[in-house]
């Protein structure tokens, strides 16, 4: 199966076995989820929204012992820490960098001068085009069908419009949990995929059992998007969390501080305590067809698989 993506963008830039990314997902995707994932022959990436620069550093440093294989950092440029997270990932010699909810431009000189390979996460063809004069190396397609901080457009509608005017390999992001969404892309323009939903169920993947139990039973209009009075929209499950979330938020007498400082705490509270009240259990549409707990290595087999036989390559 390996020998079928050597001539694919993605796999010779990065020195993978196959164009599959793990999503980075706050509070949940650390040193060990993304370290099977690369040991998998997929790119493993560590999210570090949510942690500060010693946590991160020792993430890094942990993720080494457990891979030989390339993987990545992300970078939530919304997070406080960003900048420190932007100087860690240089320090430790991490090989790739994704980045999401924001703008890197600030940070890509000292990217790009210590050898890092750069793959932003872009919502519209308008910042596409700005990361690559940036200097990005590839992009990450993300659609609103995926889970987190999501942008307006859909991945059917976004990948298409990317690839007419960037000359840079494109993975697609959103929507995406097999094979049949790995072939779809690739029809797109996509010479890559990144899936996060599917790897919450992984064994590898360390956040609550009942944050497991609600993606392996979530049907397919099982999630919501709240947060877009605030200007930073997220999709998560049906919840008590999110129909409180946007009830409120609904409610025009309640300022946007207010409702910043309900999600605060919740990310945490879904992924490490699986607090079925108060966490905010981020998850893509794709969660309705996530039925079983698995490997990493037996995800990222049965999507290639499935893509293969698709494709007939
Ligand atoms: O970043 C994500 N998904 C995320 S981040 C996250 S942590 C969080 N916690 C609480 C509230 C909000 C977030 C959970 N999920 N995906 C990548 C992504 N990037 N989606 C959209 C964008 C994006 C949006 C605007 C990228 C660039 C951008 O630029 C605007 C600008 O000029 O700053």
């Amino acid at each position: 199966m390996k020998t079928k993506f050597t001539n694919n963008p993605i796999t010779k830039l990065l020195k993978i076995d196959y164009p599959v990314f793990q999503g980075a997902m706050a509070w949940i995707s650390d040193a060990n989820l993304a370290a099977a994932v690369s040991n998998a022959g997929g790119l493993g990436i560590i999210a570090a929204g949510g942690m500060d620069y010693a946590l991160i550093k020792a993430q890094i440093q942990k993720a080494k012992t457990l891979t030989n294989k390339p993987f990545a950092v992300n970078i939530m440029l919304m997070s406080p820490h960003a900048d420190d997270v932007a100087r860690a990932v240089v320090e430790e010699g991490v090989k790739v960098v994704t980045t999401g909810a924001g703008n890197p431009a600030k940070y890509m000189k000292d990217w790009l001068n210590a050898g890092i390979t750069v793959i932003p996460i872009v919502p519209s063809v308008a910042y596409a085009k700005f990361m690559a004069k940036a200097g990005a190396h590839a992009l990450i397609c993300e659609g609103c069908e995926a889970g987190g901080h999501i942008g307006e457009l859909t991945t059917m509608a976004l990948v298409p419009q990317v690839a007419d005017v960037v000359d840079l390999p494109l993975i697609a992001a959103g929507g995406i949990a097999d094979g049949r969404g790995m072939a779809a892309a690739f029809m797109l323009g996509a010479a890559g995929v990144q899936i996060g939903t599917r790897f919450l169920v992984a064994h590898e993947c360390g956040i609550h059992q009942n944050y497991k139990d609600l993606i392996l039973k979530a049907s397919d209009i099982g999630t919501m998007v709240t947060g877009r009075r605030t200007g930073h929209p997220v999709r998560g499950l049906k919840s008590m969390f999110s129909n409180n979330f946007k009830a409120i938020e609904d409610d025009l007498s309640v300022s946007n501080e207010e409702i910043h400082k309900l999600g605060a705490g919740a990310l945490r509270a879904a992924a490490i305590d699986g607090d079925k009240d108060k966490g905010s259990f981020m998850a893509g549409q794709v969660a309705g067809m996530v039925k079983k707990e698995e490997s990493c290595l037996e995800i990222i087999e049965d999507v290639v698989r499935g893509f293969l036989e698709i494709t007939k390559l």
